[in-house]
């Protein structure tokens, strides 16, 4: 696990030698780890910083909580929090050298051994920072890391992560390519001529990423084959953002106890059980949840897990109505949809933990906000909601699908893989130039596949 160190508050402005052992530790573990095993339970003192753009308190309020819980989940205590409302972002330092000064001392007051910016640094900036503050800095990225490393269970989730983890770790290198002073070429036995002590660890670094990569296809290539054995039922999809009650739903609805807690990312892997109840036709999976701003190198290692989406017949959104900000989650939610291609699937939205609200959305703004789409609000305490929720997804599966026979020339590789990624293919048969294909599918993914078929002509 990525852990960070105090430093002691440099005399004068070079670059410490200590804080180039501290991401060498840092890497020197991810680069040995046996990815099952390996867990480093040294808990930080932090000092949040709630990096915020927004001037409303609520709001404020909001992010700062999201953070305190965020590092909380990675198993840190939080000795003391202020929220920084950002007017101006300096390219140097993000908040300005002056104000980490007077941040960090605060910090330092109590005691703490990492400050935490609730922002995006650069691996420059956060350099700067650590170099002008005199503490250790760890940004919003390096923490929703650490959350989803100490959470993940599969093999295939933690691979995932470390690949992710290396990536933001790599150009936070110190001085790859740039302290030549350091060369001391072919002193260590391992160390090349005229490798610096940074490029070696950037090259072990590279080295581990290339193992990781491998055995992650490895996986992928079993991993799709029980896909297809899946792709046979049709799927219902959980999604939303982080601790709004999806994996609650999913247990209310199939009467299970899968592992649900106040806490983000409790669920990494994606979990599927049968709807219905002697086994049958209409599967649900349980997914990771979103969050604002989630690093790129997540987004895309969960990419091909959260791809499997793309062939529910059923995308259900929860969205927990009880938190100030639920409005922005569920854009968020919808943008992570496009982006992850998935926006011509229907959709039913659900608006949990109606029993924590004094005051009920109206009518008006959720039919603005979810635009023709089903919603439901509830508790996913209420049994009798639930039931009925069921009810209804079950019979919106069934009569949204239809059932159409395709033929599809060789050639036309857009169309079989809009094939074989958003439907059910139920038969399909080799011709002589062709392939025939009777699948099952939404009438929009339907429609899109006459569509193309048609320009082929
Ligand atoms: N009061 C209330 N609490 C709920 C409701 N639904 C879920 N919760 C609580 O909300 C917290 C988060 O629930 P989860 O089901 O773990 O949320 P999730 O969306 O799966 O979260 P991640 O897996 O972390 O993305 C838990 O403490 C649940 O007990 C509800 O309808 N009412
Ligand atoms: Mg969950």
């Amino acid at each position: 696990m990525m852990k960070f160190h105090s430093k002691p508050v440099p005399e004068h402005k070079e670059v410490p030698v200590a804080d180039n052992r501290r991401w060498e530790k840092i890497i020197e573990q991810s680069v040995q780890r046996d990815t099952s095993s390996s867990q480093n339970n040294d808990i930080n003192r932090c000092y949040i910083l709630s990096v915020s753009y927004s001037r409303d308190p609520l709001v404020q309020q909001a992010q700062l909580l999201e953070i305190v819980s965020l590092v909380k989940a990675q198993g840190d205590t939080v000795v003391g929090e202020e929220v920084y409302y950002l007017t101006k972002e300096r390219p140097q330092t993000l908040i300005g050298k002056g104000t980490s000064q007077e941040i960090a001392e605060r910090a330092h007051a109590l005691n703490a051994d990492l400050l935490v910016l609730d922002a995006e640094l650069s691996p420059s900036q956060m350099r700067n920072l650590e170099d002008a503050s005199g503490i250790a800095i760890c940004d919003r990225e390096a923490i929703i890391l650490n959350v989803f490393l100490r959470h993940a269970k599969t093999r295939s989730a933690q691979i995932q992560i470390e690949i992710a983890q290396l990536q933001y770790l790599r150009p936070r290198i110190r001085g790859i390519g740039l302290d030549m002073d350091q060369q001391t070429g072919g002193i260590s036995g391992s160390r090349g001529a005229g490798e610096t002590a940074s490029e070696l660890l950037a090259r072990k670094l590279d080295g581990r990423l290339a193992e990781l990569k491998k055995a992650q296809s490895k996986l992928e290539r079993v991993d799709k084959n029980h896909r297809e054995k899946r792709n046979k039922c049709k799927r219902i999809t959980l999604v939303g953002y982080t601790n709004a009650g999806k994996t609650s739903l999913m247990n209310a609805l199939v009467k299970e106890n899968l592992s649900s807690r106040n806490m983000p990312f409790e669920t990494l892997d994606t979990t599927s059980r049968c709807l219905t109840r002697h086994g049958g036709d209409v599967i649900i999976s349980d997914t990771v949840g979103f969050i604002r701003r989630l690093p790129n190198s997540l987004l895309a290692s969960f990419e091909t897990t959260l791809a499997e989406m793309c062939s529910s017949s059923l995308i259900v959104v929860v969205i927990d109505v009880s938190d100030y900000e639920w409005q922005e989650h569920l854009q968020i939610t919808i943008s992570m949809l496009e982006k992850l291609k998935a926006e011509d699937i229907p959709r039913c939205y659900v608006f949990n933990k109606l029993d924590c609200v004094s005051v009920l959305p109206s009518c008006d703004l959720l039919s603005g906000l979810v635009e023709e789409y089903n919603y439901e609000i509830l508790s996913s305490k209420d049994k009798s909601a639930v039931d009925k929720l069921k009810e209804k997804l079950l019979q919106m599966v069934r009569s949204e699908e239809q059932v159409i026979e395709f033929v599809v020339p060789y050639t036309a590789n857009h169309i079989m893989s809009l094939i074989y990624g958003k439907t059910r293919v139920i038969e399909s048969k080799a011709l002589a130039t062709e392939m025939y294909f009777r699948v099952e599918g939404s009438p929009q993914v339907m429609a899109k596949i006459e569509h193309d078929l048609k320009e082929l002509i």
